[in-house]
């Protein structure tokens, strides 16, 4: 029932999001500068789960009657997202929340903006603390590697070959999972895994399939591809499926079910794993609100409401900054994806 009520509020988010365009107009003034602009820069475009981060972001901006900025460059480099905040700081808007193409380079930029009295945010792929005042991360960094390295060994039957599929390599979520997944992988427990490469698809559609295809042909062993991007699994669970090697070479990692429910019901992705990216964009909304009306300043043990989301308090980040945790990521199998593919 819980569930179900979610699902609604969640699907009429992406009728709302459907039914307009990237710039909004709204009514009621605040935050810095005495600006109501609220900007969001993903990492880049046409990846599914930026769209509906960005939809959850818009959704709760516009929730509080200020008008969302949505951006995302073409390609997913730091220099675009330069340029990007460049021309957000020239607009005078009150907050940015940033999901960083990589973890330092920005912090020239933002910290400019931050000087301008702008209040800046990281979600999703965090940028350095000294470039930010808080992360919105999705859930436990070191829990998301240990989570999926768990599902790599059981998956595998505990031995074998497995390789990593990561979107860019400058990407810091990506980069802290991989991480976290190499210190679990070094416990006695694993020693039967072999990691044997971490391949780069850029969160490219035709480059994750093409280093999917390079994996295969390189380690004809492979026993399992964990892919921690939603553009990287689904290239994975459409190259497996293609060559009909499900069974073979298992998929699993960080996927959205309305991309992966063909893979999962066809058996090519046993499991994977995600939360909900429309939730995270709409606590990142609130969580730059705060800031702006000084609610909060982004320091540890400082609390703040984000609406339908109830209440969320500051913690120590593990790179040494803030962060907001939204929650524990959600386990998708043939038994419940049927239930989700349709809502995000
Ligand atoms: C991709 C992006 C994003 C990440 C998800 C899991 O869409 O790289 O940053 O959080 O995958």
């Amino acid at each position: 029932m819980k569930n179900m009520t979610r699902k609604v509020g969640v699907l009429s988010l992406i009728m709302v999001a459907i039914g307009t365009t990237a710039v909004f107009a709204s009514g009621q003034q605040g935050g810095a500068q005495g600006s109501d602009r609220y900007a969001i820069v993903f990492k880049s475009t046409g990846n599914p789960f930026g769209e509906r981060l960005m939809s959850g972001y818009e959704s709760g901006i516009k929730e509080q009657g200020f008008t969302a900025i949505l951006r995302a460059p073409d390609l997913p480099t730091a220099e675009a997202q330069i340029q990007m905040v460049e021309q957000l700081i020239a607009q005078r808007v009150a907050g940015i929340c940033i999901v960083g193409n990589d973890f330092d380079a920005l912090q020239p930029v933002l910290t400019k903006a931050k000087n301008q009295g702008i209040k800046v945010v990281s979600a999703d792929s965090s940028v350095n603390p000294a470039s930010r005042l808080l992360h919105v991360n999705q859930a436990d960094s070191e829990k998301i590697g240990q989570t999926l390295v768990e599902a790599a060994y059981d998956l595998t039957g505990g031995s074998g070959e497995i390789a990593i599929l990561s979107a860019t390599s400058q990407a810091s979520n990506q980069n802290l999972w991989i991480d976290y997944m190499k210190k679990e992988l070094a416990k006695p427990q694993y020693s039967g895994l072999n990691l044997v490469k971490v391949a780069y698809g850029d969160d490219l559609r035709d480059k994750s399939v093409s280093e999917t295809e390079g994996l295969l042909l390189s380690y004809p062993n492979l026993k399992c591809i964990i892919a921690p991007t939603t553009v990287g699994i689904a290239a994975a669970g459409k190259v497996i499926s293609d060559k009909g090697l499900q069974g073979k070479v298992a998929i699993t990692g960080l996927g959205l079910p309305s991309e992966m429910g063909e893979y999962i019901e066809n058996g090519a992705c046993p499991y994977m794993y995600l939360w909900n990216p429309i939730d995270l964009g709409y606590l990142a909304s609130y969580a730059v609100s705060a800031l702006v009306s000084g609610k909060i300043s982004g320091k540890t043990g400082e609390g703040f409401t984000a609406a339908r989301l109830g209440t969320y308090t500051v913690i120590q980040a593990p790179d040494g900054g803030t962060e907001i945790l939204l929650g524990p990521p959600f386990k998708f199998d043939k038994a419940n994806i049927n239930d989700w593919k349709n809502v995000y």
